[in-house]
C-alpha cells in the first residue's frame, strides 16, 4: 500500500521532470531567431557600374538566413525606401498555419508603406535551400533579395557526405532603373529593356566598362572597385564540398559550369535528388539545387567558374567566379578561356535536366493517383486594351487593391472580381504554333477555388508569344505547396494519352518548375494549406505582366488574421472581427 503510494508519487515527479526536460529541450531544438532588418537605396556598383540598389542593412544579397529545421524565424521589415512600398516573400516556406506572413503584396497583404515597420513570423518545417525575396512590383530585380538556408535537426544527417558547404546565388542586372523599366512595360507603345547587362554570382559580376557606345567616366563605371571583384570559392584538394546553387533572376534562365570538373546534383527545392552527374546545371529563376563538387583536378593552378544565359538568344556576357585551390593564390587567373556553357537553345539537354531529377529513394512520397480536379492553363501572350500582357487562357491576372487572404476571411464584398477563372482553352482550335488571329485577352482578378484537400493537377502548356515564330520558357513558381512533377512533353498536351505516361512513382517535388518552349509541364497538389495562394512565372517582367493564378483552399479554417496585413482598399477602416 505504502509502497504503491510511493511509486505513484516517485512517478508524478518524474512525469514532471520528464515534462520540464522536454519544455528544455524542444526550447533548445526548436529556436526562435529574431531579425531587424531596414529596407533602403543605396549606390552599389556590383558590376563595376554605379547604381541605385535596393539594399537589406546595407546589403544586396540581403543577409542569407541561416536556421535549423523546426526554428521560428521572425523578421521585423523596416521600409525606408523614401517615396516606395515593400513587401518580402518567403521562397519555398509553405507557411503552414500563418498564410498572412507569406508576403505576396495584394494576396495575403496591404503593402508595408514607407516609414512602416511589418513583422514577418513563420517556422521553417523542412531542411533545404529556400530564398527570399521583394513580392512587390518589380523591387526584386533591384536587388532585394537572399537566402534561407535550414539545416537538419540535430541527431539526422543528410544521405550525402561533404567536408564544407558554401552559397552560391544567381541573378541577373539590368543598369536602367526598375521603376524605368515598369514604366515602360505598361505603356503604350510597349518599351522592353531587353537583355541584362551583366550576371551576377553572390552579388559581383564585371561589365566592360569601355563597351558602350557612349563614354562613361570612371566615376560612374570602375573596374577596380572592389565591389566587383569576382567571388572566389576557395576549395582544398580532394575535400568534397556541398554547394547550394540558386537563381533569382529577373529574366535570364541560366547554366551554371564549373571548368573541369562534374557536378552531382543532390538536393532539388528541398528536396533530396537521387543523385546524378551534370556537366552543367540548368538553373531557373526560383529554383535551388545543392550539388556536390570534388576538387579533384590539378592542383597547382585555378579554374574557371562561369554562369551563361540559355532559352533567350543571350547579348549578355557571361557571369564569372574563380574556383581556388589552397595554397595557390586567389588573385592566379585561370590560365584558360571561361567556359562559354551549353548554347542558348539547346532545350533538349535542359529537358533531359529536368526529366533526370527523380526524388532520392528512401525519401520518396508518392503522390495520390488520381486527381480531383484538372485544370489546363495556355500561356499566352496578348493584347488587353491595347497593353502588352501575359495571359492564362485568355485572362491576365490583375492584383485586387484588398489582399484576397482578408477579403475571402472576413467576406468582404465586391473586393475582387467573383466571375469564375477558366479551367481550360478551346484546345482543338488553337494553333499553339502561331500568332493569333485575335491577339485581345482580358484583364480579371477572378481566382480558383479549390475544395480543401482535394487533389489537384495544373497543366502548363505552351505556346507562340505574339513574335513568329516564338515560344519563351517560363520557370513557374507556386506559394504554400511543393507540388509533384509528374511530367513534361513536346507540343499539345494530350489529356486522353499523355497522363498516361506521368511519373507517380518517384516524381520529385519542387517549388518552381520550368515550362519550356511549345511544350507542357504537368504538376500535381494536394490543396491542404488553408490560405490563399499564387502560383505565377517567375520571371519578373511576365509576372508584372499578369502572367499568374490565385488559388484558394479552406480559407475559413485559417485563424484571425493580424491587423498589420489590413489598411489598404476595403481594409482601410476595417480591423478584423
Ligand atoms: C571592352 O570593350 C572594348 C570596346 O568594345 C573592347 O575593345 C575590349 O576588348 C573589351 N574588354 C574586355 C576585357 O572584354
Ligand atoms: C576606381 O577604383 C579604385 C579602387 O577602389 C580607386 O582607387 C579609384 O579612385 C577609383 N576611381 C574613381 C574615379 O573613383
Ligand atoms: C564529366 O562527365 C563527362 C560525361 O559523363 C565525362 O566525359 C568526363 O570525363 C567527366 N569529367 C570529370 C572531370 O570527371
Ligand atoms: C540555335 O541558334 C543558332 C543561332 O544562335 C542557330 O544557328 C541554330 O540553328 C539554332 N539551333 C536550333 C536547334 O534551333
Ligand atoms: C482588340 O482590341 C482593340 C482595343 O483594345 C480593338 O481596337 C481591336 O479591334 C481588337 N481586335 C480584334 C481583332 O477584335
Ligand atoms: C481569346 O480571346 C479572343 C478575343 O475574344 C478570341 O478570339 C480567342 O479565341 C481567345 N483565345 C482563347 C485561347 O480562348
Ligand atoms: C487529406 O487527404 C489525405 C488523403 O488524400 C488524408 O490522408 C489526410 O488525412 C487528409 N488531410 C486532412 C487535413 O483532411
Ligand atoms: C516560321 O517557321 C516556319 C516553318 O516552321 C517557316 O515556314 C516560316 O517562314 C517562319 N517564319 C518566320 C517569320 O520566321
Ligand atoms: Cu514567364
Amino acid at each position: 500500500m505504502v509502497n504503491s503510494l510511493m511509486q505513484r508519487v516517485n512517478f508524478v515527479t518524474l512525469c514532471a521532470l520528464c515534462f520540464l526536460i522536454s519544455l528544455l529541450v524542444s526550447t533548445v531544438e526548436a529556436r526562435v531567431r529574431h531579425y531587424r532588418w531596414e529596407v533602403n537605396y543605396e549606390y552599389k556598383s556590383p558590376d563595376c557600374f554605379k547604381k541605385l540598389t535596393m539594399t537589406i542593412n546595407g546589403k544586396s544579397p540581403g543577409p542569407t538566413i541561416l536556421a535549423q529545421q523546426g526554428d521560428t524565424i521572425v523578421v521585423e521589415v523596416k521600409n525606408s525606401l523614401p517615396t516606395e512600398n515593400t513587401a518580402i516573400h518567403w521562397h519555398g516556406i509553405r507557411q503552414i498555419g500563418t498564410p498572412w506572413s507569406d508576403g505576396a503584396e495584394g494576396v495575403s497583404q496591404c503593402p508595408i508603406l514607407p516609414g512602416d515597420t511589418f513583422i514577418y513570423k513563420f517556422v521553417v518545417d523542412k531542411a533545404g535551400t529556400f530564398l527570399y525575396h521583394a513580392h512587390y512590383g518589380m523591387q526584386r530585380e533591384a536587388g532585394l533579395f537572399g537566402s534561407i538556408l535550414v539545416a537538419v535537426p540535430d541527431g539526422e544527417s543528410e544521405p550525402f557526405i561533404y567536408d564544407h558547404e558554401h552559397n552560391i546565388l544567381l541573378n541577373d542586372w539590368y543598369h536602367k532603373s526598375t521603376l524605368d523599366q515598369a514604366e515602360g512595360l505598361s505603356s503604350i507603345p510597349f518599351v522592353f529593356v531587353g537583355e541584362p547587362q551583366s550576371l551576377l554570382i553572390n552579388g559581383r559580376g564585371k561589365f566592360n566598362c569601355s563597351s558602350s557606345s557612349i563614354s562613361i567616366t570612371e566615376e560612374v563605371c570602375n573596374t577596380s572597385n572592389p565591389q566587383c571583384s569576382p567571388y572566389i570559392l576557395s576549395v582544398t584538394p580532394r575535400k568534397t564540398y556541398r554547394l547550394r546553387i540558386s537563381s533569382l533572376t529577373s529574366l535570364s534562365a541560366l547554366s551554371f559550369q564549373i571548368e573541369g570538373h562534374n557536378l552531382t546534383v543532390v538536393e532539388a527545392d528541398g528536396h533530396y535528388v537521387e543523385p546524378f552527374v551534370v556537366e552543367n546545371l540548368y538553373v531557373y529563376s526560383g529554383e535551388t539545387y545543392s550539388v556536390l563538387l570534388t576538387a579533384s583536378q590539378d592542383p597547382s593552378r585555378n579554374y574557371w567558374i562561369s554562369t551563361n544565359v540559355v532559352a533567350r538568344k543571350p547579348s549578355t556576357p557571361l557571369g564569372l567566379a574563380i574556383l581556388n585551390y589552397s595554397p595557390n593564390s586567389p588573385k592566379k587567373m585561370p590560365p584558360t578561356i571561361p567556359p562559354p556553357g551549353p548554347v542558348w537553345n539547346d532545350t533538349a539537354s535542359a529537358l533531359a535536366q529536368s526529366l533526370a531529377i527523380k526524388a532520392r529513394h528512401g525519401f520518396i512520397r508518392t503522390p495520390p493517383p488520381k486527381a480531383d480536379r484538372v485544370i489546363v492553363l495556355l500561356n499566352t501572350q496578348n493584347k488587353v486594351d491595347g497593353y502588352t500582357r501575359w495571359s492564362l487562357n485568355n485572362v491576365s491576372l490583375a492584383l485586387p487593391l484588398t489582399p484576397y487572404l482578408v477579403a475571402l476571411k472576413y467576406k468582404l464584398p465586391h473586393a475582387f472580381d467573383q466571375t469564375p477563372t477558366p479551367e481550360n482553352y478551346d484546345s482543338a482550335d488553337y494553333d499553339i504554333y502561331s500568332v493569333p488571329k485575335n491577339v485581345n485577352a482580358t484583364s480579371s482578378s477572378g481566382i480558383y477555388r479549390l475544395d480543401f484537400n482535394s487533389t489537384v493537377d495544373v497543366i502548363l502548356q505552351n505556346a507562340n508569344t505574339l513574335t513568329p515564330n516564338n515560344s519563351e520558357s517560363h520557370p513557374w513558381h507556386l506559394h504554400g505547396h511543393n507540388f509533384w512533377v509528374i511530367g513534361f512533353g513536346d507540343g499539345k498536351f494530350d489529356i486522353e494519352n499523355d497522363p498516361k505516361k506521368y511519373n507517380l512513382v518517384n516524381p520529385i517535388m519542387k517549388n518552381t518548375v520550368p515550362l519550356y518552349p511549345y511544350g507542357w509541364t504537368a504538376i500535381r497538389f494536394q490543396a491542404d494549406n488553408p490560405g490563399v495562394w499564387i502560383f505565377h512565372c517567375h520571371i519578373e517582367t511576365h509576372f508584372y505582366m499578369g502572367m499568374a493564378v490565385v488559388f484558394e483552399e479552406g480559407v475559413d479554417m485559417v485563424g484571425d488574421l493580424p491587423s498589420s496585413v489590413m489598411g489598404c482598399g476595403q481594409t482601410k477602416a476595417f480591423h478584423g472581427p
